[in-house]
């Protein structure tokens, strides 16, 4: 476990720098109204609270401050966005949500989180 963490690290560190160019995150002012519209939502606890990340843009890596922590979501764009458990979307995504779906709290995917993508 400790040995899959680290190296999910090592591999997230690469693409942090390119991530937090794009990606809106932050603690400040946690709560559904951080997200804005054309936005996919994602917050490291649930009821939209805690640690918070958003983009209009797909992510291959939410970055490690994120990654594996993603607790609730709002899909508040107009289409399709899919969740997945790995970087660069790998595999099968774990769930696809519809436009302007939530969740205060994924039960089954609680943390596992690393990436999504924009289905327009
Ligand atoms: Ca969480």
């Amino acid at each position: 476990m400790i040995r899959r963490r680290l190296a999910r690290t090592l591999m997230t560190a690469s693409v942090l720098v390119g991530a937090l160019a794009t990606l809106n995150a932050g603690t400040a002012q946690a709560g559904s109204s951080q997200c804005k519209a054309g936005q996919f939502c994602i917050w490291e606890n649930s009821s939209y609270q805690g640690m918070f990340a958003s983009s209009q843009y797909d992510k291959s890596n939410v970055g490690s401050a994120m990654n594996d922590r993603t607790t609730s979501f709002w899909n508040r764009t107009d289409h399709t966005v899919c969740m997945y458990e790995n970087s660069n979307f790998q595999g099968e995504p774990f769930a696809c949500t519809a436009a302007g779906s939530s969740s205060p709290a994924l039960k089954s995917r609680n943390d596992t989180l690393t990436g999504f993508k924009h289905f327009r």
